[in-house]
């Protein structure tokens, strides 16, 4: 154990770039907006300079609209990532700032409990203190831009617009809707991949699936990045489990940390108390025992047992009977071949166990979903949660994703994706200390 927690720390100092983290060199070489939240929890451990500072970047590349955009390019000369700045042109939104650029999207909105976390680390730190003052009515802003930008309807909800906004890119939930986009021959400017060249090309989604994460790219520049076109005219708008629970799970993080330190919590309150009774009314899916995204375009949920629903229990949504069943389908799935928590069905055809979000084990899904169970008392569960995660590393490195069928992982020495992963680092080191 203590190597792994020797080599974590490691890990996550040499993707250090003065100011922010990489989440892995060349495939990732930005900062990226929920990696960024998970790392600063890994750099507390050996400097919470580090870690204030890593979030403190982040939001140096907020939107005037309040976004918090995906990729933040503090470089302008690194070569090895598609798409880079100059294809993003997000600068055609006069809000988007010049310097740092950015993309046109966002992410999972980590950085509410992010924070929190820290607080519990370093309860009495004035230097966290004062970065908590500065930096929380900017998260309010950002959650405010969710709210009002993503949610032109007041729903409770946010929808996403872009696969690389769940965080969950190439995961089946997304076929259907990418399904949709039909691309006529010469519609698209030629592009070259970089990732297929860094990473395995079975690892990683599809030349389909990327012409579509162009083509919904082009999208959102067509409208300059304002949200309202793009709400009318996406074919791909999903209301996600996963980014809801985290906006949940941030909201009620902040209203903690607000009423410790005597802050205006009015708005969050608001926001918090909407959106847990919306979700649980209509994403809860009572055949399938868990929570499903909305396709909010075809008007129909996507029926898919997988990850995001899990995470729900991180955000405390689910009642007793919804967590429990939770519980059982986790518990069902370590009693059977798996490694849990495999990031989609794994008795869909469309099960995957080493392409990217269609089966793998990612280590912040399994962090997210250790504190949940803990949350509701399933110590049992979460114990197996965190234990195959530990083991994973231990035996494959820290990779960005990991075989979740045991059977096969038994026989391979090696995770998924990119290698000495900063996220996989500081969730690791975060699951050893706790
Ligand atoms: C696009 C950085 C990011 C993660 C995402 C993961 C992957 C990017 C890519 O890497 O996505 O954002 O180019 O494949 O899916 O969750 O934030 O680690």
């Amino acid at each position: 154990m203590e190597k792994l927690v020797g080599d974590a720390k490691h890990i996550l100092k040499l993707n250090w770039k003065e100011g922010f983290t990489i989440p892995t060199a060349k495939l990732y070489p930005f900062q990226w907006n929920w990696d960024s939240g998970f790392t600063s929890i890994g750099h507390s451990y050996t400097s919470l300079d580090h870690a204030v500072k890593e979030l403190d970047t982040l939001f140096s590349s907020q939107w005037e609209n309040g976004m918090v955009p995906h990729i933040v390019f503090h470089s302008e000369t690194e070569t090895t990532y598609f798409p880079y700045y100059d294809f993003w042109e997000s600068n055609v939104n006069p809000g988007a700032p010049n310097k740092p650029k950015s993309s046109g999207i966002t992410q999972p909105a980590v950085h509410g409990f992010v924070l929190e976390n820290l607080l519990e680390k370093f309860p009495d730190n004035q230097q966290l203190i004062d970065f908590i003052r500065q930096i929380f009515p900017k998260i309010i802003k950002y959650h405010r831009f969710l709210y009002t930008y993503r949610d032109p309807e007041r729903e409770g909800l946010m929808f996403i617009y872009h696969p690389w906004e769940s965080g969950r890119d190439n995961s089946p939930l997304w076929d259907e809707s990418l399904e949709r986009i039909k691309i006529g021959k010469g519609e698209l400017p030629e592009y070259e991949r970089r990732d297929t060249s860094l990473a395995p090309v079975d690892e990683r989604p599809t030349a389909y699936q990327y012409d579509r994460y162009v083509y919904l790219l082009l999208l959102g520049k067509k409208f300059l990045y304002e949200q309202r076109g793009i709400f009318e005219e996406s074919p791909f708008l999903v209301q996600d489990t996963l980014m809801n629970a985290v906006l949940i799970k941030s909201n009620q993080s902040l209203i903690n940390i607000g009423k410790r330190f005597g802050l205006d919590t009015g708005e969050l309150e608001e926001w918090q108390q909407q959106s847990v009774r919306i979700f649980n009314e209509k994403l809860w899916n009572p055949s399938l025992n868990t929570y499903t995204a909305y396709d909010a375009r075809a008007g129909h949920p996507i029926t898919y047992k997988e990850i995001g629903g899990m995470v729900s229990l991180y955000g405390e949504i689910p009642n007793e009977q919804q967590a429990n069943q939770l519980n059982d389908y986790l518990w069902s799935l370590h009693e059977r071949d798996y490694f849990i928590c495999p990031s989609f069905d794994v008795d869909s055809p469309l099960f995957d166990s080493k392409r990217y979000w269609r089966g793998p084990i990612w280590s912040q899904m399994n962090w997210m979903i250790y504190h949940g169970l803990k949350n509701y008392g399933f110590e049992r569960t979460a114990e197996v949660v965190k234990a195959d995660i530990i083991e994973l590393v231990s035996k494959h490195g820290f990779y960005e994703y990991f075989e979740s069928q045991k059977s096969l992982a038994a026989n391979i020495n090696s995770g998924y994706g990119g290698g000495n992963f900063s996220w996989t680092a500081a969730c690791v080191l975060d699951l050893l200390k706790s």
